[in-house]
């Protein structure tokens, strides 16, 4: 039975299942003993295992298809209308042509399946600021996952009343064919489309698909902005918190530096930080003329590899009860163990594929791209706004990638036109979170180039025009933990330590301390980050701050001819920040 009286959701339902013809039809209310159901069904297939519920309660292993295990961008695509407005860095088909494809595709691929209409929030229901979505699924995994990942149920129809304005997903597993594969945006549709595939990137609808892919489209529209960005509260010995919002690539540090714990020197001062988001961020701007952020999701979907109770305790912490693994291993106990996570691996544990693994063999016992999907709830230091609708003031955006040389560890714009410069020429090693080869420095502007939903120069001019509106723009960052010696490893400690580089950052947004002007923008003294306790000595420092010419001059010439890809879109003021940026290198 319906759980709505919306036409539009019921003439679209109706119209999805008779194109995928499903045997039956199930509205999903949110309701545990509904949910509780589907993980029944869901185990007695093999697609859930339950693990061990005295050590993790209501907790879950799934394990994807060993050919599905990340995003595949190759196979994402924005089907706007003109092909310019999708842009260089879009995979584009006209619409028609696509809707044509897909429809082909999907006809009769839930036969003998069950359709799930998942009715979702992104944001706080009923508030202004939050967007409807409805999930057609054939796959209780997504069904359960996004029950972790958004606020979820029957209340969404309640919020939506009759209106027309819910975004249209459809996705079916249908038989995972990787040649078939297709994550397909229509912008002007309001519409996502995926098919044969099962890994969260590319069917949890909500997130990159909606509250990026096409939340971007709409945020341009409507004066506001969707980012692939953390959001993080820092509270000083005084008791202010102050926030900011970071934009990695993925799978380069948001999680962790969301819910860092600083050093102990910091704790004994009376330093906490809040974890607001991990992932996304939708920023409007205020009445006080200040950039605002909320963060849309409800979960967090995060990487398991290296999380453990000394880099990340709070991440583990989030996953200690009503997670979901994807792709980890199981141990003999029925716990979950992934690389990092302890120093000795477990014995006779199965790995990520389900096989019986000896890690002396040398291979990995988890995916590197595996996953855990935790309620944002459960995370200890899960920030009290989080459920504020208003969201929380952004008093700095820091952009930052993976740069074993050029970038330094930390530098500040001159002004939020050079911050949209800096943000804008962001290059960063590819990881595993996207099929494709890893540790190739590619450009990833903002780090949205998968998550655009349309031409990234006409982006940069939103971004541009956003602050000309903003009374009082945050100060704009760039930050690298990721700097290596001749020997190729890390030397700057990294998590938790991050937080001697948060500090300049947040004092600089407040004037609070001063700063070297350099080449690229303004630079730390090095006596100003703190560095007791944290095993890095000034000169390190002074390695980790060092800006060489020859590599700028090479990354200008790189920039140059990333820049004239977007031909005319691309906004004058960029290329004029790029020619002031040459110059200053001469
Ligand atoms: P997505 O969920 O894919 O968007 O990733 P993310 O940006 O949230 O990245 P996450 O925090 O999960 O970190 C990804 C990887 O980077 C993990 O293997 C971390 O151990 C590693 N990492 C995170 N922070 C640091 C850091 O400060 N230094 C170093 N060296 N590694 C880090
Ligand atoms: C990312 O790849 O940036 C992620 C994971 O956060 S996914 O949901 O797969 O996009
Ligand atoms: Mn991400």
């Amino acid at each position: 039975m319906s759980l709505t009286e919306n036409e539009h959701v019921i003439k679209w339902v109706q119209e999805m299942a008779a194109m995928t013809q499903p045997d039956r039809i199930v509205w999903i209310d949110g309701s545990e003993e509904q949910l509780e159901e589907l993980r029944r069904e869901a185990m007695a297939t093999g697609e859930l295992i339950k693990l061990n519920e005295e050590y993790l309660p209501g907790c879950y292993l799934h394990r994807s298809d060993p050919n599905d295990v990340a995003r595949v961008e190759d196979r994402t695509f924005i089907c706007s209308e003109k092909q310019e407005d999708a842009g260089p860095t879009n995979n584009w088909m006209d619409p028609k042509e696509m809707y044509k494809k897909l429809r082909g595709i999907f006809t009769g691929s839930m036969r003998g399946r069950t359709m799930y209409v998942v009715p979702y929030s992104m944001g706080v229901v009923g508030s202004p600021f939050a967007k409807y979505g409805i999930e057609l699924t054939d796959s209780i995994y997504v069904v359960v996952s996004m029950a972790i990942m958004t606020r979820m149920g029957r209340e969404v129809y309640e919020a939506l009343g009759d209106s027309p304005d819910f975004v249209k997903g459809l996705h079916s597993k249908a038989d995972l064919d990787p040649e078939r594969r297709y994550i397909v945006h229509f912008p002007q549709d309001n519409t996502i489309w995926s098919v044969n595939s099962g890994y969260g990137g590319n069917v949890l609808l909500g997130k990159k698909c909606f509250a990026l892919r096409i939340a971007s489209v709409l945020s341009r529209k409507e004066g506001w902005m969707a980012e692939h960005m953390l959001i993080l509260g820092i509270e000083n010995p005084r008791g202010e918190v102050r926030y900011l919002a970071a934009a990695f690539p993925s799978a380069c540090g948001k999680t962790n530096l969301a819910m860092l714990v600083p050093p102990e020197i910091y704790r004994k001062e009376g330093w906490k930080v809040w974890c607001v988001g991990d992932d996304i961020a939708w920023l409007r701007i205020g009445h006080d003329g200040r950039l605002w952020a909320v963060n849309p999701e409800f979960g967090f979907f995060g990487v398991a590899p290296g999380t453990s109770e000394k880099s990340n305790p709070n991440a583990l912490a989030a996953t200690r009860k009503n997670t979901i693994f994807t792709n980890v291993v199981l141990t003999a106990d029925n716990t979950v163990w992934w690389e990092g996570m302890t120093d000795t691996p477990p014995r006779g544990a199965l790995n990520w594929k389900g096989e019986p693994w000896d890690p002396s063999d040398g291979s990995k016992g988890a995916h590197p791209n595996s996953r855990f999907t935790a309620p944002a709830l459960n995370c200890p230091c899960i920030s009290p706004e989080f459920n504020n609708p208003q969201g929380v003031p952004i008093s700095a955006i820091v952009f930052g990638g993976r740069r074993a040389k050029t970038a330094p560890l930390v530098y500040q714009s001159r002004d939020w036109y050079h911050g949209v410069f800096v943000g804008s020429i962001m290059a960063s090693e590819t990881t595993a979170a996207a099929t494709g080869a890893v540790g190739v420095v590619r450009r990833d502007p903002m780090a949205m180039l998968p998550f655009c939903g349309y031409n990234m120069g006409d982006y940069w001019q939103h971004w541009l025009d956003m602050g000309s509106k903003l009374k009082n723009p945050p100060k704009v960052f760039n930050v690298n933990w990721f700097r290596t010696d001749d020997q190729g490893r890390f030397i700057w400690p990294g998590f938790g330590e991050n937080m001697r580089v948060l500090e300049w950052i947040m004092a600089r947004c407040f004037d609070e301390i001063g700063a070297t002007e350099a080449t690229i923008g303004y630079l730390p003294r090095p006596e100003d980050i703190r560095l007791e306790g944290s095993g890095v000595d000034r000169d390190t420092l002074r390695v980790l701050l060092s800006v060489d010419r020859e590599l700028w001059r090479a990354e200008c010439r790189d920039i140059r001819e990333f820049y004239e890809k977007f031909g005319d879109k691309l906004p004058q003021k960029l290329k004029e920040e790029l020619e002031i940026l040459d110059t200053k290198l001469d």
